[in-house]
């Protein structure tokens, strides 16, 4: 009988658990990104910006959105750090790809990282947001000026889920958008990449 009802208590209370790649360049601001998500979902105050160093490795950040439990992973984003990406990318159920929009010198290096990681097998069906992030700075590019750069490759996309959405990870502006999009994604994307339940 104990069995039976700690079986029903678990079966109430689990969670499904998904996965989520934060990437991009290095300097996008990934780590301000998930400091911001931990603040907002989970009431704690992040990092003190001047704190922030450059990921070396991995991040991790569990956060409990409505009934779903989300575990962002942000990983490096230096050139010899990329290579690391793909090793997670079987096991995720959506990326996060951050775009600094006030460097418009490295958008073709930003294209091209994501190109390459939008053409890895492994992520194929996977949804993907890109945040153009730094929008609080007034010479950032708008999403339109970025999404021009990224038409190019825009095809390679296939048929995933996929949206581009203006942010400040400092300020915090677009972020609760960006994460309802990406829940909703990650929900309808079930049938191919199920959640864990814990
Ligand atoms: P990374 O993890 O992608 O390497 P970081 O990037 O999160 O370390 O951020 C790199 C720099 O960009 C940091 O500034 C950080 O404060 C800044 N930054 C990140 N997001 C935003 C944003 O939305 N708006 C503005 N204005 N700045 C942002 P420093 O000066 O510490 O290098």
């Amino acid at each position: 009988m104990y069995n039976l009802l700690s079986g029903f208590y678990q079966h109430l209370t689990r969670k499904e658990e998904y996965y989520v790649l934060i990437i991009g360049l290095d300097n996008a601001g990934k780590t301000t990104l998930l400091e911001r998500i931990k603040s907002i979902y989970m009431g704690i105050t992040g990092l003190d910006p001047d704190k922030i160093a450059p990921t070396v490795g991995l991040n991790i950040g569990r956060v409990n959105i409505k009934s779903t439990r989300i575990n962002f992973w942000d990983l490096g984003g230096q050139k010899d750090l990329q290579s690391i990406w793909e090793r997670y990318y079987s096991e995720c159920h959506a990326i996060v790809f951050v775009v600094d929009s006030t460097d418009p010198v490295r958008l073709d290096e930003c294209r091209d990282t994501f190109e390459k990681m939008i053409t890895n097998d492994a992520v194929e069906g996977v949804p993907i947001l890109m945040l153009a992030n730094k929008q609080d700075i007034p010479r950032a590019l708008k999403v339109e000026e970025i999404k021009e750069v990224f038409n190019k490759i825009a095809i390679k996309l296939g048929a995933r889920d996929s949206r581009v959405l203006p942010v400040s990870a400092l300020e915090g502006n677009g972020v609760e958008d960006a994460i309802d999009w990406l829940v909703l994604r990650l929900q309808r994307n079930k049938i191919n990449r199920p959640p864990v339940f814990r």
